[in-house]
């Protein structure tokens, strides 16, 4: 999964976008793609503020727009080995983090924007699909 989130480019991946129907997720937001993180089982315990952030998404190619997203999270996890863990986010992993949960719950960003938004963008998908057949 790393490896093809790497390779889209992207910064995070849920197993959801690549057929794997498992609560996994893989992110790295850092500049030179070198702090790797796995989330297993994540789950969001405590949400402070809101920001408002441009977003984009493989499963959604060629939108992108703004969210409002909580500003700092705390998420609950399974490591590589099992391991339950606890993360304080905010900033761009924040978002990341809160992005690929979606995911895993069958949402993308897109269903956080309004229905005009969102017949909007689905019309625009149609009509690349249409010319990429
Ligand atoms: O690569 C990605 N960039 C991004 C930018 C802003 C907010 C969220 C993301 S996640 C995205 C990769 C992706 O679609 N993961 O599910
Ligand atoms: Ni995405």
């Amino acid at each position: 999964m790393a490896e093809t989130m790497y390779e889209a480019p992207g910064i995070g991946l849920a197993a959801t976008q690549v057929d794997v129907h498992k609560r996994v997720v893989v992110i790295d937001v850092s500049e030179d793609k070198s702090e790797l993180r796995v989330f297993v089982n994540p789950e969001l315990d405590n949400c402070l503020g809101l920001a408002v952030g441009e977003e984009g998404c493989l499963s959604v190619p060629g939108i992108y727009d703004k969210v409002e997203r909580a500003e700092r999270v705390t998420v609950r996890y399974l490591d590589l080995d099992g391991k339950a863990r606890v993360l304080e986010a905010d900033g761009l992993l924040a978002v990341c983090i809160q992005h690929e949960i979606d995911h895993l719950n069958g949402k993308v960003f897109v269903d956080h924007l309004s229905q005009l938004k969102q017949t909007r963008i689905r019309n625009k998908l149609a009509k690349q699909a249409r010319v990429t057949a």
